[in-house]
């Protein structure tokens, strides 16, 4: 069974993103490609649909003069575009794959198709490996490494889906499965989502229902699905027209604890819980724990319930993983992990004076909005010219914005910052005099990216040791899936985070997630305090605090750690203080109250 699919406005941007690649790898005039990518640019930042606008609205965007209207026309109508479709046909295959490598552009795939024949991201990588790459002009051994490793990060991820895409989607899914039938309860996502993982395989969704056979109906025919894997009385498993596939389990109510333990996982964690029943003589399952010797089961209310039967605490669904958790818990030891409502402030966000799409009051009402008591403005510095980077003159106009913005503004706290580049040497990009006439320094590895290991940590060790670097933003520069981590010793650099007072951002958008869980958990153990930013750059990015709790909680991290927790005023002592004693500032202030 298969629904006809409505295209979506990513879709859309999709195609002229792969025509303006293929265009350009076919030799056509810059004046030409750059149509389609400031089209797909445009599409990108849209608040409606592009598959139902009406000609009117098409046209009133930035860039959309009759060849793309007509495109966009023709692709809503039949989902298809023959000029997209002839142009595929035209060109060698595999271009489009080989461009989504980072370090690959369109004339360097056009290359390697015609002279080596390379036709997917196994075949560069085979080609790379043997040396045979570097044949091509312009491809010297370290541009074709960095390829490289670019290239494993990607292959290791596997089908994937990042948890900033999974988690709107399966929100998406459960308010259209509750609009489209009635008497759902406790309708609810497991599995590795509900673990906030960073990558999602698959989304399982539980829920009570009266009249499972409805829900069934409803679920499998829900305008998104693109394919019913499975349709049955309970249990219904779909791929939807993103491509992630969702089961759904209809649970009866006495059974729902116990079914949704078993179904968040991990597996792992899973295990080692029902080796604890077996030693209570209980064996855990499904539908809760049955009597080994008198095979009764005993049903419970709430996972709460379960765990206090095993005689363990609650354990939180992010760092269910069995990397610890249970001895600790065991013992009562386990960390009040950092929650939404700890954050007080955002101690990054951009705004138009750089990259950013909004003016600063249109961003400083979208945080007040979100929940935040105060707000760091850091704008790129001077060196970050793709993102229009402010000059120091630039910069103190800006200040003087941001303290003009804080007098007008009620509700919430405005502080003067930047997001200042970490030059190649290690070095400032501003002056220390302008770096000392801002609340909040966070410094950022922006270029360079592929320095070695050595050079690399020594670069953000040496930044890390100017007094007036507060802290340092998203480390290891990753993108995921699209972007390899930089190469550095993260024990070193958390070694001289505590040292020097400096902090270690914990960036929350949804394409960096960096600081990782796993790089989080082990900060916490060398003593790392740190910072959250939402790094937004437009005023509905303020929401993705959540994907950077998700990742502190999956590393341990307590709210006393994390300098945002703070409450304005004494948020505001914290940054008076010098940078050597911050530490002990926040060792010493009294989380509680
Ligand atoms: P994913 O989908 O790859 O992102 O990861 P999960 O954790 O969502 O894994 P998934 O969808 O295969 O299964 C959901 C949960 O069901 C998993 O976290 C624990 C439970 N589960 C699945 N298979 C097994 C199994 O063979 N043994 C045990 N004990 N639990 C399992
Ligand atoms: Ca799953
Ligand atoms: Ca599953
Ligand atoms: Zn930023």
């Amino acid at each position: 069974m298969t629904t006809k699919r409505k295209l979506q406005n990513q879709d859309f941007a999709r195609v002229f993103e792969d025509i303006a690649t293929l265009l350009q790898a076919r030799g056509d005039s810059v004046f030409k490609t750059r149509a389609y990518s400031r089209a797909a640019d445009a599409i990108g930042n849209l608040q409606f649909d592009l598959a139902t606008a009406s000609e009117e609205e098409l046209r009133k965007l930035p860039g959309f003069g009759d060849a793309i209207v007509t495109k966009v026309q023709e692709l809503a109508e039949t989902g298809e575009l023959q000029f997209f479709e002839k142009l595929k046909a035209e060109m060698p295959a595999g271009i489009l794959e080989i461009t989504q490598v980072p370090g690959v552009g369109p004339k360097t795939a056009m290359r390697a198709a015609q002279e080596l024949g390379i036709d997917s991201r196994e075949a560069l990588q085979a080609s790379i490996e043997s040396g045979e790459f570097e044949s091509l002009p312009r491809i010297s051994n370290k541009v074709a490494q960095n390829i490289l490793r670019h290239l494993k990060s990607r292959i290791s991820q596997g089908q994937r889906v990042p948890i900033g895409q999974a988690l709107p989607e399966a929100e998406r899914v459960m308010s259209a499965l509750q609009d489209a039938v009635n008497g759902i309860r406790n309708l609810t996502c497991a599995g590795s989502l509900r673990r906030h993982r960073e990558t999602i395989g698959d989304i399982d969704m539980l829920c009570s229902a009266d009249d499972p056979e409805a829900v069934m109906e409803a679920f499998t025919t829900l305008p998104m699905v693109r394919d019913v894997m499975s349709k049955g009385a309970t249990k219904s498993m779909v791929v939807m027209d993103s491509g992630l596939q969702f089961d759904l389990r209809v649970i009866p109510d006495e059974a729902f604890a116990a079914t949704l333990l078993y179904f968040t996982g991990s597996k792992e964690h899973g295990i080692r819980l029902r080796d604890r029943a077996n030693k209570r003589g209980l064996s855990l399952n499904e539908y809760g724990a049955k009597n080994i010797e008198t095979d009764e089961l005993e049903e419970f209310a709430s996972e709460e319930a379960i765990y206090e039967r095993l005689d363990l605490p609650y354990i939180p669904p992010e760092i269910r993983e069995d990397t610890g958790e249970i001895d600790l818990a065991e013992q009562g030891e386990l960390p009040r992990l950092i929650t939404a409502e700890d954050v007080r402030g955002d101690l990054h966000s951009h705004t138009d004076w750089t990259d950013g799409r909004f003016s600063m009051e249109e961003m400083a009402e979208a945080a007040k909005e979100a929940g935040f008591e105060y707000l760091v403005v850091t704008d790129h510095s001077k060196s970050a010219t793709v993102a229009g980077g402010l000059s120091v003159e630039k910069l103190a106009e800006h200040n003087e914005a941001v303290r003009e913005l804080d007098k007008k503004l009620s509700g919430i706290r405005l502080l003067t910052g930047t997001e200042m580049d970490i030059l190649a040497d290690g070095s400032m990009d501003y002056p220390d005099d302008a770096l000392a006439e801002l609340d909040v320094v966070l410094g950022s590895i922006h270029s360079q990216m592929d320095q070695d290991e050595k050079t690399m940590t020594a670069r953000i060790i040496s930044a890390m040791e100017n007094e007036n670097l507060d802290i340092v933003a998203h480390l290891t520069t990753r993108r995921i899936g699209r972007r390899a981590p930089v190469d550095l010793d993260f024990d070193a650099i958390c070694r001289v985070a505590v040292e020097t007072g400096t902090l270690l951002e914990i960036n929350t958008s949804t394409q960096r997630l960096d600081l990782k869980d796993t790089h989080i958990r082990r900060a916490m153990d060398l003593g790392v305090m740190f910072s959250l930013g939402t790094d937004s750059h437009r005023i509905h990015q303020f929401v993705d605090l959540r994907y950077g709790i998700g990742m502190a909680r999956r590393g341990w991290c307590t709210p006393d750690r994390v300098v945002n927790t703070l409450p304005h005023a004494a948020f505001l002592k914290f940054l008076s203080t010098p940078k050597p004693e911050r530490y002990a500032f926040m060792e010493s202030y009294d989380h509680k109250s």
